[in-house]
């Protein structure tokens, strides 16, 4: 199919069809998703970022997944605000290492002025390296969201988590429209949105099916969708909830990868917890970016050598500059 002829991006999915793609039979799945992801993209090519805690534990949000929240009984170690000449060496490495994007989280609700002063700071200077830059510091203002545009800032990542269903029995401290509008801030200062969520958290396939309807749903798709599966931390109140089945965090994926065609679909959190088979099966079904490097924020990733092994193995690339062949823009109801 050429490129003018792609069907625009939809932004009025229901839940039928939704859930209509999960219960295709799986190779269906699997081809439509892999058809619809070489439409877009180069199909051998994984973007990949790597993640840095900037500041580390002491959140006062609750959320039941989060080693960070105070309100859980997690064991870690609690961090101040990194000083820049860390996060410049901590960048300096991921870009000696093969990252294309250096991702910097924050235990935070929000930040306050002058946080996100010092996160302006790390911000230029990860840029100076000439590495894109993410950050996820919780809830942005609008002002907020424009001050980190100025600064340079590429992608800002907010997670709505799970479906709106499910929500409050994950987080109380936080609306689901909270998060929305969060969102809408970021979009409106022009920096490119990652949201996506988190599975196993012990919702029901409808509660996946509702997530992936609130995020292909919204006025335009998130640039960057990631998907993680939950990494179980004691201490936790989700440490010991029935884990996702493979193949259903497979069919997840592809049913991203087909309601948001042209967004790079993040195989996020949750892979030290993966055989290869299952993510080259997330591959397959159109995820094509991952976290590189052996930490995530506090909890650990598969180490840059297993990667590597398994890049070769499948042949994927991640040394060229990443493009996306879909273009947002093109479409007419966003
Ligand atoms: N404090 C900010 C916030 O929550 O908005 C930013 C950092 S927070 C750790 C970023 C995201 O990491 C969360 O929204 C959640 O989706 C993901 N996350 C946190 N803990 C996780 C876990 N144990 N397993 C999978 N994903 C997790
Ligand atoms: C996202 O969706 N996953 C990342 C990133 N955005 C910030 C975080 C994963 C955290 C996994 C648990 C931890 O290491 O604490
Ligand atoms: Fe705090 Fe973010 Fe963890 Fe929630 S996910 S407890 S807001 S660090």
């Amino acid at each position: 199919m050429s490129e003018t002829s792609k069907p625009a991006l939809r932004h009025d999915w229901s839940k039928q069809e939704i859930s209509a793609l999960f219960e295709l039979p799986f190779n269906d799945l699997l081809f439509q998703a892999q058809s619809i992801h070489r439409q877009n993209f180069d199909p051998n090519q994984v973007q990949v970022s790597t993640l840095l805690s900037i500041k580390t534990g002491a959140c006062p949000e609750d959320c039941g997944y989060c080693s960070q929240s105070s309100k859980n009984d997690a064991e870690v170690e609690r961090e101040r605000l990194l000083p820049l000449d860390e996060v410049i060496e901590k960048a300096q490495q991921a870009k000696n290492n093969g990252a294309h994007r250096f991702c910097m989280g924050a235990a935070w609700r929000n930040p306050t002025d002058k946080n996100l002063d010092k996160v302006i700071d790390m911000i230029t200077a990860v840029k100076n390296i000439g590495m894109e830059t993410c950050v996820t510091l919780g809830m942005l203002t609008e002002k907020q969201s424009q001050r980190l545009k100025q600064a340079g800032l590429d992608y800002y990542n907010h997670n709505l988590d799970t479906s709106p269903e499910h929500y409050g029995d994950i987080i109380t401290t936080r609306t689901y429209q909270d998060r929305l509008d969060t969102l809408a801030h970021v979009r409106a200062a022009n920096i490119n949105v990652c949201s996506g969520g988190i599975l196993g958290m012990g919702e029901k396939r409808e509660d996946r099916v509702s997530l992936l309807q609130q995020l292909a749903n919204l006025p335009q798709h998130p640039d960057s969708v990631p998907i993680n599966m939950l990494v179980q931390v004691e201490g936790t109140p989700l440490h010991g909830v029935d884990e996702i089945e493979a193949l259903e965090f497979v069919r997840t994926v592809a049913a991203a990868r087909i309601i948001m065609p042209a967004s790079v679909v993040r195989l996020s959190a949750g892979r030290t917890e993966m055989s290869d088979e299952t993510q080259a099966l997330c591959f397959l079904a159109g995820a094509n970016s991952i976290f590189y490097g052996d930490r995530l924020l506090t909890t650990d990733n598969p180490d840059e050598s297993h990667d590597q092994q398994l890049f070769a193995k499948l042949g994927l690339n991640t040394k060229q500059v990443f493009e996306t062949k879909g273009k947002q823009s093109a479409c007419a109801c966003g």
